[in-house]
């Protein structure tokens, strides 16, 4: 087999000072940051559909990167192809995991038993390739959102033969999931949502997107997956209303349909900015629920509306990020860099790029994060901040032996309150900077 690409060796740490465009300037992997190598801190993912399939296909325009890898497009010889593209590409950014989509791997045939026979012949290439590489699968998906079928959705669809299509496809991508010994299988809402009220029945669709997840979970297990299920939350894009509109909204309906013990959230930053919050918010909102279970690594663009599926590279965002991860104590998942070059950005070296970016982004986030939590400033302003509650009155209302009488009891003798301390937000954001920029 011959190398696909040919002019580009193993990417190399170089430093922050190094000058080279294909090289790592904050990725050290065997850097230790508090206590463990960046590799583990940073289990990156490369996603096939964006580096291996997307050509840059936009609403005006037809696609302008070349990812035919020397081999027709729609053909079992197109999809190997991108398999030695992907361990290709995979290994010499020393990037260890995969995500996928079913109809990523193989062209989708007529016949779903066809598809099937496709998939199982291209899973034992790949898993040919994972035994001589040691590079590992985080998470699979069906994708039921691209074929016209699901218009409707496929969990929420009004149509029983999709939801059972749905089923077959889920059934399948389970199957390869647990195959390839991925450690997730994610649900992203695709077109789970509506247009209009005026044809939608909100409570139906979301039981049945429930019943659904709950038999996806029975198969898995019944088949030794022991993996996390994830919801990947999104607000808007392609439907109007998506139903896992942003983390709190997707831990509720975990929580109202039972599943909350199986399922995880896989945060993507660009779907948390849609829904107007912040990525760090997301990402605490999981965490304190117990439930940050993987991410999605990419940015969006302030200007624009939708989901741009930028590669990241706000260290701002990238730092307050890994803050929450480390809080967290690690995530069981990965950063899966679902992000894609500009369309002008063609090249095989810019798919390099791209990854080259993201993970550099995030390792100087880690590096940062860690620096923030050592210098212990922001967490001490947090921690005095509550200091109220940790003795007198305070203390009673924590520990929930407080009544509503007792506590006015206690206004009343008191009199007015004092004002609250100082937020002293520009501070601690000049605390961040000054961490940042040293
Ligand atoms: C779409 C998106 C998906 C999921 C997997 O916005 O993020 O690619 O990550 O289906
Ligand atoms: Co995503």
């Amino acid at each position: 087999m011959s190398e696909i690409f040919e002019n580009i060796g193993k990417i190399q740490y170089e430093g922050a000072d190094g000058k080279h465009a294909l090289a790592f300037h904050y990725y050290d992997k065997e850097r230790v940051i508090m206590g463990k190598p960046m590799r583990e801190h940073l289990p990156f993912a490369m996603a096939w559909w964006h580096n291996l399939c997307a050509t840059g296909v936009d609403m005006f325009g037809r696609g302008s990167a070349d990812k035919s890898f020397g081999a027709r497009e729609g053909t079992m010889e197109h999809a190997r192809a991108k398999v030695d593209a992907g361990f290709e590409f995979m290994e010499k950014l020393g990037i260890e995991y995969f995500c996928f989509h079913d109809v990523d791997l193989v062209p989708e045939a007529d016949d779903i038993r066809e598809t099937n026979r496709r998939l199982d012949e291209i899973s034992d290439y790949m898993l040919e390739k994972m035994k001589e590489t040691g590079i590992k699968c985080l998470w699979g998906t069906a994708n039921m959102f691209g074929n016209p079928r699901f218009m409707n959705g496929a969990g929420s669809t009004n149509s029983a033969d999709v939801y059972c299509f749905a089923a077959a496809q889920i059934k399948k991508a389970l199957d390869l999931t647990v195959k390839l010994g991925g450690r997730g299988y994610v649900f992203w809402g695709g077109r789970e949502g509506y247009e209009t009220l005026l044809n939608t029945d909100v409570k139906f669709e979301q039981e049945n997107i429930a019943r659904l997840m709950r038999m996806a979970v029975a198969y898995a297990r019944s088949i030794g997956f022991t993996g996390d299920f994830y919801i990947e939350p999104k607000p808007k894009e392609p439907m109007k209303h998506q139903y896992d509109f942003d983390a709190a909204t997707a831990i509720g309906f975990l929580r109202q349909y039972g599943l909350e013990k199986d399922f995880k959230l896989n945060i993507e930053a660009n779907h948390a900015t849609l829904a107007g919050h912040t990525f760090q918010h997301d990402l605490r909102i999981s965490a304190i629920n117990g439930m940050l279970g993987s991410i999605d690594a990419n940015q969006g663009d302030c200007l624009l509306g939708w989901d741009t599926d930028e590669f990241p590279f706000n260290v701002y965002e990238s730092t307050m990020c890994m803050y929450e991860v480390l809080k967290n104590g690690g995530i069981t998942g990965g950063f899966n860099f679902d992000a894609k070059t500009r369309r002008p950005s063609y090249t095989k070296e810019d798919m390099f790029a791209g990854y080259i970016l993201g993970m550099d982004t995030f390792a100087l986030g880690l590096i940062k994060a860690a620096e923030l939590i050592e210098d212990g400033r922001i967490d001490d302003f947090v921690r005095e901040r509550y200091l109220s509650y940790q003795s007198g009155i305070g203390a009673k209302i924590v520990s929930g032996g407080a009544s509503l009488a007792e506590l006015a009891a206690y206004a009343e003798k008191m009199g007015a309150p004092k004002l609250p301390g100082s937020g002293r937000q520009e501070y601690l954001e000049g605390v961040v900077n000054q961490i940042l920029f040293r």
